[in-house]
């Protein structure tokens, strides 16, 4: 791939592909939550809807072997990543066949083959596991690019400056993607982020860029050229993706007025819809025929219901192994 990717070489394979990951991520979460408000999963998951460009778009320009780490809203991430919704749905149900035997849950899926090294419910604690993977491509010399997802609550970890140094000092080839969603949590991420974001990772003299997160093209046009730039030796880098979470902090999280107002929340819904954008510039283009998007969103249902189905049936790990794979 080129050093510059402009989206006009996006063709109809790779934007079909792109809006095909999107509609399953979307329809994935939705059955997630369904799962929660019918009490059929234990516990409760944190949807990525609405932020699906920023998985899909960085994801696409990876290889297989090139590994990610991922977030507590990390379905998105498992994903676009390649991983099986059947065995992400078992996960969600503590079933056997899960992608951690059931043990992991929502927020903890690992999925190794597709170079996903885990979800992790720390805030920030990916941040080691990604710069460390990215010290081990280089040192053993496999071309391999670690991409660390986070939210911008992560910001506020000391841990993220630490490796962030340690990156630069050492040319590692990681990618930090930074989702900003705009709230940690219930708050808002200007009362809880002081300055520029991108003035800290410049500070250690990593290449820092800022993107439409809604937008998937621009999305991997900036991943791609990134991810090229360390995979040839330039060094780590840091994208801020600008997104928006449709959905509460939690599933749980459904009165949200007090901290933010369904205008807010309508606009980004009504005119900033990733899959809604990345639709019309298919057609637009000419890139996707009539009917050719309705029968993506009928393909990918398809697969959704029949992981879900799967999932449903599986059965629960035997009591006997509760302490197997389990590590404190
Ligand atoms: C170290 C740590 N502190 C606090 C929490 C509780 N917590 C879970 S999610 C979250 C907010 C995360 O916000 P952000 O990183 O912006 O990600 P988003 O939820 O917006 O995707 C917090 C504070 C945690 N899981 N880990």
């Amino acid at each position: 791939m080129s050093a510059t990717v402009s989206r006009t070489e996006i063709g109809a394979e790779l934007g079909l592909e792109m809006y095909r990951r999107m509609t399953s991520i979307r329809l994935f979460e939705e059955e997630a939550n369904n799962l929660y408000r019918s009490a059929k999963m234990p516990g409760l998951t944190h949807l990525y809807i609405g932020e699906e460009a920023v998985a899909v778009g960085v994801c696409s320009a990876l290889r297989q072997d090139d590994w990610i780490t991922s977030t507590h809203r990390g379905h998105g991430h498992c994903l676009a990543k390649g991983a099986e919704p059947s065995l992400m749905f078992a996960e969600l149900l503590g079933k056997e066949a899960g992608y951690c035997r059931g043990k992991g849950g929502s927020m903890h899926i690992a999925d190794h083959e597709n170079g996903n090294l885990g979800a992790n419910a720390i805030v920030g604690g990916s941040a080691g596991i990604a710069t460390g993977a990215a010290f081990s491509a280089k040192r053993l010399g496999t071309g391999a690019v670690a991409v660390c997802f986070f939210g911008e609550g992560a910001l506020g970890q000391g841990l993220v400056y630490e490796v962030m140094n340690m990156a630069s000092l050492w040319a590692l080839p990681v990618i930090y993607v930074c989702e900003n969603n705009l709230y940690n949590e219930y708050t808002h991420y200007l009362e809880a982020t002081a300055g520029d974001i991108l003035a800290r990772p410049r500070a250690f003299g990593i290449e820092a860029r800022e993107v439409d997160g809604q937008d998937v093209r621009a999305v991997y046009a900036e991943a791609s050229e990134l991810v090229e730039r360390a995979r040839g030796g330039g060094g780590p880098a840091f994208l801020l993706a600008n997104t928006y979470r449709y959905h509460g902090h939690h599933v749980g999280d459904i009165d949200r007025t007090y901290y933010r107002s369904k205008d807010e929340e309508e606009l980004w819904r009504s005119e900033r819809d990733p899959l809604a954008l990345h639709g019309r510039w298919l057609e637009k283009q000419k890139l996707a025929a009539a009917g050719d998007l309705e029968q993506v969103e009928v393909e990918a249902r398809a697969e959704i219901e029949t992981g879900l189905a799967f999932a449903l049936e599986a059965p629960f790990p035997d009591p006997s192994q509760v302490t197997e794979d389990v590590y404190a």
